[in-house]
């Protein structure tokens, strides 16, 4: 114990960038997690940004300021400079979209290479998991070849259904002690 609850306090807000292809679910995820309640969204042109106490888990309490970004082709440039020394990066998968997992993973790759973002960690939410040919997180991982990213990315994968929050509280919850390691390993490799 002590441990988590410890470390709340000593930092108030957390960056968090939420990527992905179109379509993947990212802002329905930020405004349940928001307001607790699904939200009937449009195509995100430029951004969205919400600043979020969460409300459940072991990281209840806990502020982050949240950046979605859109995720259609012409926007992904914006990636670079949104994704830059965030405390996380959440990247948001349509499971059932099988034909575009291929450049999911693409895109993926390229976000976790960026110089600025290694180490930083990762939760891949396989989201629509609801939907009867949504694809086992195990199939998910496997396809955007998760466990070749560089061994200094930690991620999950966590199964959601953003519609019904389903799964969210367990992945910001996992999120978040990924977020806390890191914090210790690089405070323990200052001294
Ligand atoms: N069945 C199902 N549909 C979802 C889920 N999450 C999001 N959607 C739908 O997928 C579409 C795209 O969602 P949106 O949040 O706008 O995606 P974004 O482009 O990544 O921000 C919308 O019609 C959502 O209602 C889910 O978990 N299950
Ligand atoms: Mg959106």
């Amino acid at each position: 114990m002590g441990n988590i609850s410890s470390n709340i306090s000593a930092f108030q807000s957390l960056h968090i960038v939420m990527l992905g292809l179109d379509s993947a679910g990212k802002t329905t995820v930020l405004y349940r997690l928001k307001f607790n309640e699904f939200v009937n969204t449009v195509p995100t042109i430029g951004f969205n940004t919400e600043k979020i106490k969460l409300s459940n888990g072991t990281a209840k309490g806990i502020s982050c300021h949240f950046w979605d970004v859109g995720g259609q082709e012409k926007l992904r440039p914006l990636w670079k400079s949104y994704s830059r020394c965030t405390d996380g990066i959440i990247y948001v998968v349509d499971s059932v979209d099988v034909d575009r997992l291929e450049e999911a993973k693409t895109e993926l790759h390229k976000v976790t290479k960026f110089a600025e973002n290694q180490g930083t960690p990762l939760l891949v939410i396989a989201n629509k998991q609801d939907l009867p040919k949504s694809l086992p997180v195990t199939e998910i991982e496997k396809q955007l070849a998760l466990p070749e990213l560089s061994p200094s990315t930690t991620y999950h994968v966590q199964p959601a259904c953003a519609i019904i929050g389903e799964g969210l509280t367990e992945g910001m919850d996992k999120l978040y002690e990924m977020i806390l390691k890191r914090r210790k390993s690089l405070k323990q490799k200052k001294k």
